[in-house]
């Protein structure tokens, strides 16, 4: 199966070998509390750590997605990622912009952003005009609900088979704005309105849905609810197991892994596809 994927200024062969995107969040409560100039100081620092440590892309949000997080009004977002896009743009590393808001897609890309990740799958008026005459890569995620209620009480009758219909339905709206297939990755949205069964389930498929949509499978799981259900753990002890829940997900078809700990998952990359070759990168 063909799996390249059009980034921006970027272009990848992802049968070659999977990618890590590191987590950057610009929103107030990441850092210390020293402010805008001091929250995008060590927004430049933790990117080039992770580029040291040697991150495929750098996915920038300014607005939580936790469970319960409030909306940010667009210009307070775009006031959180602008300035992070102008200072790590000419890095060598393509920047995703995790945003919802067709205003901010628009600016991020004007910008130079080489990718859109959307938890809400393009769903917002004006979300796929906002991206279609680009060329970045864009990340159509499934979510149920939206992140103030969406782990209230999760419902499917077929999980799999719902979010896989999802998901092909925005891929054929996009498909139907012009969007190029290899600009496009899939994304379960583990964590996005599902209980741990609903995860595990989806976790389990994603090679299916990769098959049936003939599209790389973006995942991310790293240090969520679903690794403390599995390991026990809080938050701050979950490193570990979302290294084990990133190359699991690897196994299991995905193509690229969002990640909040670039270089222990880099690492543990390595050592799996030095000693068993072709199982991680799914060759
Ligand atoms: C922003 N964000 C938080 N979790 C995510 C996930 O699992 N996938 C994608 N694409 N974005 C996410």
């Amino acid at each position: 199966m063909r799996q390249y994927l059009q980034c921006g200024r970027f272009g990848y062969d992802l049968a070659r070998r999977p990618l890590v995107m590191g987590i950057l969040n610009v929103t107030p409560d990441s850092f210390s509390d020293g402010g805008r100039y001091q929250t995008l100081e060590f927004a430049v620092e933790r990117a080039e750590r992770m580029i040291r440590d040697g991150v495929d892309i750098i996915d920038i949000g300014g607005e939580s997605t936790r469970p319960g997080s409030p909306a940010v009004p667009v210009h307070e977002e775009l006031a959180r990622v602008m300035p992070a896009i102008y200072a790590l743009r000419e890095l060598g590393v393509p920047l995703s912009i995790d945003t919802c808001k067709p205003e901010v897609m628009r600016e991020a890309v004007i910008a130079g952003a080489d990718m859109i990740n959307d938890i809400n799958g393009f769903r917002a008026p004006g979300a796929i005009e906002a991206v279609a005459d680009a060329d970045c890569g864009l990340c159509v995620m499934h979510m149920q609900g939206t992140p103030q209620d969406m782990q209230a009480s999760p419902q499917y009758d077929d999980v799999v088979d719902e979010v896989i219909a999802f998901l092909r339905e925005r891929v054929a709206a996009l498909a139907a704005a012009g969007i190029a297939r290899e600009r496009i990755t899939i994304d379960p949205g583990f964590g996005f309105g599902k209980t741990v069964e609903h995860n595990v389930a989806l976790f389990r498929n994603m090679e299916r849905m990769r098959r049936e949509l003939g599209l790389p499978v973006l995942a991310g799981v790293s240090r969520k609810s679903m690794i403390g259900a599995l390991t026990g753990r809080s938050v701050e002890g979950r490193l570990a197991g979302s290294v084990g829940g990133a190359l699991a997900a690897l196994a299991q078809g995905a193509r690229i892994v969002r990640v909040h700990d670039v270089a222990e998952t880099v690492d543990a990359l390595k050592v799996w596809e030095a000693l068993a070759p072709g199982v991680a990168t799914n060759t």
